[in-house]
């Protein structure tokens, strides 16, 4: 099973003449809702700060931006970048989970991604273009990749976070309030020699199915090569791992995914599904963002089958 490249690939560049995107623009959330594709990406400008940006797209290829961010650093918790959205419509409510780098932190030095200078945090919108800010689902640790589930579980909003190495799980009855009592692992990074044997993280939001939840996810070895893989989640229970195949489904091979701000680079935040197709959208070496498709069928037929 492998991601097919949309030919109109990369269909979406940096712009030259903003102040705000002409560097970099990847990790984008992307979901369809009326009939249209919204996506929300990372954008890196002059000062290197991330922020939001939003297109739509009737084919999901060909896209038309808005001129300003959507999203900007407002405090310190956020004015070193807005990074990697996901984005969940649940009972037609859009939230969108994302990292905030930031200068307030728990740590000993200066902040870093690792260092506490992260804070995995939720933002909800009712019409996908101004976003309430709510607060993160932890404090004082290494932690993204987070991204809610499309719909409640056990009654509970649930959401899949990263605590490094570990992928976890984690409920809210508020989408404020996140107890660690609710917390559990569900896997990590694999000892044999996989292509994920270093570090893992989630994708889009899971997509569900008859046969248990879909998952997408990253990872990567000492190469630091990121590949895409799948698992499949246990639909109540979704600490349980029905399968986890051994062979990735994307990988870098394009020249501008090989090459760019950071190389052999593919990492994904989204794949809604329209008409039975998987849109997977991936920034590609950190500077542009790139689409590759798959059956839902045929993806799920693998989660569940392949070795
Ligand atoms: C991860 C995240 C992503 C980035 C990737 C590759 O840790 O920070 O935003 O795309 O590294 O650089």
């Amino acid at each position: 099973m492998k991601l097919q490249r949309c030919p109109v690939n990369p269909i979406l560049l940096p712009d030259p003449a903003s102040d705000w995107e002409c560097y970099n623009v990847f990790n984008p959330a992307v979901i369809h809702h009326d009939g249209l594709f919204h996506m929300f990406y990372r954008a890196q400008g002059l000062d290197w700060i991330s922020r939001i940006g939003c297109a739509v797209s009737a084919d999901g290829a060909h896209w038309n931006r808005l001129r300003r961010p959507v999203l900007e650093p407002t405090d310190g918790t956020d004015c070193r970048g807005i990074e990697d959205p996901r984005v969940t419509e649940i009972d037609g409510v859009f939230w969108m989970t994302y990292t905030a780098y930031g200068r307030e932190f728990h740590g000993p030095g200066e902040p870093t991604h690792a260092g506490g200078g992260i804070l995995p945090m939720i933002a909800r919108s009712h019409n996908l273009i101004t976003w309430e800010r709510l607060g993160p689902i932890v404090r004082g640790e290494d932690n993204k990749d987070h991204v809610l589930f499309p719909r409640k579980i056990g009654g509970r909003y649930t959401v899949l976070h990263r605590r490094w190495p570990q992928v976890w799980l984690a409920y809210s009855d508020d989408m404020l309030t996140w107890r660690e009592d609710d917390m559990a692992p569900i896997y990590g990074p694999r000892e044999d020699n996989t292509w994920d044997r270093k570090s893992v993280g989630s994708n889009g939001p899971p997509i569900e199915t008859p046969h248990g939840w879909l998952l997408l996810n990253h990872g990567y070895d000492e190469d630091h090569i990121y590949r895409l893989g799948v698992l499949l989640l246990d639909l109540d229970d979704p600490t349980r791992v029905i399968n986890r195949p051994s062979d990735p489904i994307f990988w870098p091979e394009e020249l501008w995914e090989l090459r760019g701000d950071v190389p052999n680079v593919v990492f994904s935040c989204a794949n809604p599904v329209v008409d039975g197709t998987v849109y997977v959208y991936y920034g590609a070496a950190d500077h542009v963002i790139g689409l590759a498709t798959g059956r839902l069928d045929e993806l799920l037929d693998f989660a569940l089958h392949g070795a």
